[in-house]
């Protein structure tokens, strides 16, 4: 079929171009070889509804496998209940939400443009149109405003109050907030859909216990496979296992249940600790090498910087993003506070993460090669010859990685 003989040649191209590239996208991570090649099961069988109460036949085995990895979970995050079913962190919010709130309740979360994420209430998401968002900001430093928060927790008695970042490079106060949400009687979620892979293998406090419920993705510093979580305190759990099914879920592949119970058996290794060192230790490479007055919070805690580029370089967010596509390092615009821009096109902030490559065995001497090209690529002016030289210079790391690549693209 013609159809599919051009798509399988975009494919190859598709596989290939990953390979030939720098993957500087925070959200973005490889799959452990390790488990892409032994999945503990293999088969094609979907499932769904809740353990013991499945609408299907054929569940035994499935029951024990949810049971056995929602425990691992459990012990990974030492979290009281885990539900595994989200397809996504976007949806594990959605779950949440259902289950613990009513239409236009009020929900208190950090600002889209101070890092938050679109399920946070954007008004072109399901959240902002189906609930009340207001949203506390950050300080000039641009650190949370913890008394912001406060202020308008006390003023409009939301319901829950969410923490949780796409964008923000801090670690967050979370005993203040358990504190700012039990004065008013509201519910805590902290969304930990970047950092849950840092705090699996123990490199940034764990604060699932701090709050009501967490929400987290898979696949993206955990590196698993595509996926979301959602832990929560056990009187919580029944609420929220209904609210991913039937609430706002049917049915889901088996083998995304035991990949992801595969990937955090890894976390525990010390393979695991060393690789979620060494992204901190790629973040700092990248904080050090950009001036701190252009980074937004002057620095990072975790696996990627927020850049002012339009202040650092006089381009905006994508025209950095796409100089830099030009040479093969890929990265993201990204709004930030006090950006005046109206639409994504024009943020003057450009997000750059380690993970990906750090999966891929890049170091911290490789993160100052990158660094250094980074900030040569979008100082210049973006001259053709000029650029092509840089090209030259990430192929050579490129090529150098080749040699030890024993991780695949995420599937
Ligand atoms: N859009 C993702 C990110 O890049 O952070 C989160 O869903």
């Amino acid at each position: 079929m013609k159809v599919l003989g051009e798509l399988n040649v975009l494919g190859e191209q598709m596989t290939n171009y990953e390979y030939n590239v720098i993957n500087l996208i925070a959200s973005d991570n490889a799959f452990p070889k390790s488990v892409s090649d032994n999945p503990v099961y293999s088969g094609h069988i979907i499932q769904e509804g809740l353990v013991g109460r499945r609408p299907f036949a054929g569940a035994r085995l499935h029951d024990i496998m949810e049971e056995t990895a929602v425990s691992i979970a459990c012990e990974v995050f030492k979290a009281d209940h885990a539900n595994l079913q989200p397809h996504s962190c976007s949806q594990a919010n959605q779950a949440a939400y259902h289950a613990l709130l009513s239409y236009k309740d009020t929900i208190l979360s950090l600002d889209f443009q101070a890092g938050g994420h679109l399920t946070h209430g954007l008004k072109y998401n399901f959240s902002g149109r189906n609930y009340n968002f207001i949203h506390y900001g950050v300080t000039e430093t641009g650190i949370i405003n913890y008394d912001e928060a406060q202020k308008l927790a006390l003023e409009m008695k939301p319901k829950l109050i969410v923490c949780g970042s796409s964008s923000y490079p801090r670690l967050f106060d979370a005993l203040r907030l358990r504190e700012i949400a039990d004065s008013i009687n509201a519910k805590l979620m902290f969304d930990l859909s970047h950092e849950a892979g840092l705090m699996a293998g123990g490199v940034i406090p764990n604060i699932v216990n701090i709050a009501d419920v967490v929400t987290m993705s898979s696949d993206k510093t955990l590196r698993g496979p595509f996926g979301g979580i959602i832990l929560c305190k056990k009187e919580l759990s029944d609420i929220i296992d209904k609210a991913v099914h039937p609430g706002t879920q049917s049915s889901f592949p088996l083998r995304k249940i035991t990949g992801t119970a595969q990937s955090l058996v890894l976390t525990q290794l010390d393979d695991f600790r060393k690789y979620a060192l060494d992204v901190l230790a790629n973040a700092k490479v990248l904080e050090y090498t950009f001036p701190s007055n252009f980074i937004f919070t002057g620095g990072t805690d975790k696996h990627y910087i927020v850049v002012n580029v339009k202040r650092a370089f006089g381009l905006t967010g994508s025209e950095a993003e796409s100089r830099l596509e030009q040479i093969g390092v890929l990265s993201n615009r990204q709004s930030i506070p006090l950006d005046n821009s109206k639409k994504m096109s024009d943020a003057s902030g450009l997000r750059i993460g380690t993970a990906w490559a750090t999966s891929r065995g890049y170091s911290t001497s490789d993160f100052k090669e990158i660094s250094k090209i980074i900030i040569e690529a979008l100082s210049g002016s973006g001259e053709e010859k000029f650029l092509s030289r840089l090209s030259e210079r990430v192929k050579a790391l490129i090529l150098k990685k080749k040699v030890n690549d024993v991780w695949h693209p995420k599937f």
